[in-house]
């Protein structure tokens, strides 16, 4: 191996620290501020139980109450219920005030342990009730309420916009832990849950777009557009045509046909949409244009919901006969929902079968995209927490790299690069599995699996395909030390969902919104040397290979430009905390010419990511 010696000079601009404040993307203005009072559990009365919370055993004194300062969400502390054995817990908010009429949004951060296995119920369940008092503080109704999993789950987030009753003046959460192990399986499963960062905000729903109204081209079956509105045709939707939605025609119906389900025929689902996947991170909204025979009584007609994967139910709406203005008369009735998880999604509409209820199309479009900085303004600690005792990898026997291996990986030759970084090296590899949406197969799990690494190699990733906590987990690996080298790509960088994104503030370019196009360099454009650096140095300039498309990125202050290609920046370094971050805007497209050599041809190539991944990963005295 090469010893190199590090050159003095070249260190005093290197320790200029990059990490600017994170750019605040624009605020969320539809919601409004957190209403529930002491909402993280950290204010605690004398007894060191939550101030604000009214705690309850049944039977008295068989759970237990405590603040947890080990385990918590945000700020220091959560509230632990556990149940030991038979019995239930209870924490009830304090009343929030609220009108009749107006939207809410509620959000409950919980972790739970014990219960059961993942797809069986063994007698231990939980939920949180949202339920809606009078000016005296008597009950008068109730929202559909958070339910969690049956099994054991890590910090996660429940949520739902809920609309407050006419005559409602106090909303109530209640969350319960039932413990019916015993009964239930013959075996007692002592379990616990944990309560943070809950919240009850206004939700001003914002007007629909005018572009939204229009009549929108029929869609028999396929993804959303970002840019509008989708409407899916139920006759042309899964169950449609069965015992609950016979298929039938109407001069009315937006297209040709609706769906329609007989008199008496009970409870069932009329229509199923496609399982949908890769919608961004957004407030949606959805109109249901449906019809009655009989438009009098409160008996609930009809109904839709909207169901995620990986964040339960997103919205319900439930129709009574009275709330159509007429019989007969097709009418558009709205439900909002956020979209903030991977995974797929999709909507359901139900008749209650007492009685001919017609429904039409069912509308779909975004009413706001969320970058991830609003996401976690929306969603308090949804990033999750990195225990402050995992650190990033130090020692480079082996050489440790993590390769999430999107497209032209191979053209960068990243293998061959880290291969070279010494006698010992080791390389795991995550595919990326392309579909709708990227899949990284194989993304370590834990911030202790993923720091367990010298330098992390981000190669043609989709950033929208990873979730918060892996976003988070990234941008804290570098934080507190480690080393990250980002490659550009169809789907890479500027391109894929880099603007607003957690891992944006830990890079050492910003690049702008939407898909921006790749800047062509017509014919290929010599790599130039720019500011010198021990990762160029070594480099062969003086027969410079070219580059043929670049991304159109800004290196941030107190970054490096170490290569342009047409004067723009192709190889951008930086520091971000205690970590070192490199951005390779140059892209492995382009037809060279016979006299040409492509920069990943180029013998210097591989030696300089290789000098690259040494530098990124702090092994300073490699050179
Ligand atoms: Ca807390």
């Amino acid at each position: 191996m090469i010893t190199r010696t590090w050159p003095a000079r070249v260190l005093g601009p290197l320790a200029l620290a990059m990490c600017a404040a994170p750019c605040l993307s624009a605020g969320v203005d539809w919601v409004g501020p957190n209403l529930l009072a002491n909402p993280d559990f950290e204010i605690a009365n004398s007894q060191g139980l939550p101030v604000d919370w009214t705690i309850t055993a049944t039977p008295a004194g068989t759970a237990r109450f405590s603040l947890d300062q080990q385990v918590f969400l945000v700020g220091k502390a959560a509230l632990k219920a556990e149940v030991p054995d038979t019995g239930a817990a209870a924490v009830r908010s304090k009343p929030v005030a609220v009108e009749g009429g107006k939207w809410y949004l509620v959000s409950v951060g919980y972790r739970t342990a014990g219960f059961g296995e993942v797809g069986k119920y063994s007698g231990v369940d939980s939920y949180v009730a949202v339920t809606w008092n009078d000016a005296a503080g008597k009950q008068i109704g109730s929202s559909p309420g958070i339910s969690f999993p049956y099994h054991p789950v890590d910090w996660d987030l429940g949520d739902r916009f809920v609309v407050a009753p006419a005559g409602a003046a106090q909303l109530v959460l209640t969350a319960s832990l039932n413990n019916h192990s015993r009964q239930q399986t013959g075996k007692n499963i002592p379990s616990a849950l944990w309560l943070d960062g809950w919240q009850i905000r206004r939700y001003h729903p914002p007007r629909t777009p005018p572009w939204a109204l229009e009549k929108v081209p029929r869609i028999v079956e396929g993804g959303l557009s970002t840019s509008r509105a989708q409407a899916y045709q139920l006759s042309s939707q899964n169950m449609a045509g069965g015992k609950w939605s016979r298929i039938a025609a109407d001069p009315q119906a937006t297209y040709d046909s609706v769906i329609t389900s007989p008199e008496g025929v009970g409870h069932g689902i009329m229509a199923h949409s496609p399982y949908f996947t890769n919608a961004p991170p957004g407030l949606y909204r959805a109109l249901l244009r449906s019809k009655v025979a009989a438009s009098t009584g409160d008996k609930e007609a009809g109904a839709m919901d909207v169901f995620s994967e990986l964040a339960g139910i997103r919205a319900e709406v439930h129709l009574a006969r009275k709330d159509f203005p007429a019989a007969d008369t097709y009418q558009e009735f709205p439900v909002d929902f956020i979209l903030r998880s991977a995974g797929y999604w999709g909507f359901r509409v139900y008749t209650q079968g007492n009685q001919p209820f017609t429904a039409d199309v069912v509308k779909i479009f975004p009413l706001a995209l969320l970058e991830d900085r609003q996401l976690l303004e929306l969603y308090p600690g949804s990033e999750g927490a990195v225990p402050a005792d995992v650190q990033p990898r130090r020692n480079p026997y082996p050489f440790t790299g993590l390769l999430v291996a999107g497209a032209m990986y191979d053209f960068y030759r990243i293998v061959d690069a880290h291969h070279a970084s010494g006698y010992e090296t080791k390389l795991k590899t995550v595919p990326i599995r392309k579909g709708r949406s990227q899949v990284f197969v194989g993304f370590p799990e834990t911030a202790r699996e993923l720091f367990d690494h010298n330098v992390i190699y981000l190669c043609g990733a989709d950033l929208t395909a990873l979730t918060l906590r892996q976003k988070n987990m990234l941008a804290e690996y570098v934080r507190r030390g480690g080393g990250l080298i980002v490659f550009g790509g169809h789907k890479a960088l500027d391109r894929a969902g880099l603007r607003g994104s957690l891992l944006e503030e830990v890079l050492p370019v910003t690049g702008g919104a939407g898909v921006p196009p790749l800047v062509s360099l017509p014919g290929g454009v010599p790599l130039a040397r720019s500011t010198a650096h021990p990762v160029t140095q070594f480099a062969d300039f003086d027969s410079p290979p070219v580059c043929f498309y670049v991304h159109d990125l800004e290196p941030r202050a107190g970054a490096e430009t170490l290569i342009t290609a047409g004067g723009r920046p192709g190889l951008v370094v930086g520091k971000c905390g205690k970590g070192r971050v490199a951005a390779i805007g140059m892209t492995c497209f382009g037809s060279p010419a016979e006299s040409q050599t492509p920069f990943w041809q180029w013998r210097s190539w591989v030696l300089l990511l290789r000098d690259l991944a040494w530098w990124t990963a702090g092994q300073d005295e490699r050179f």
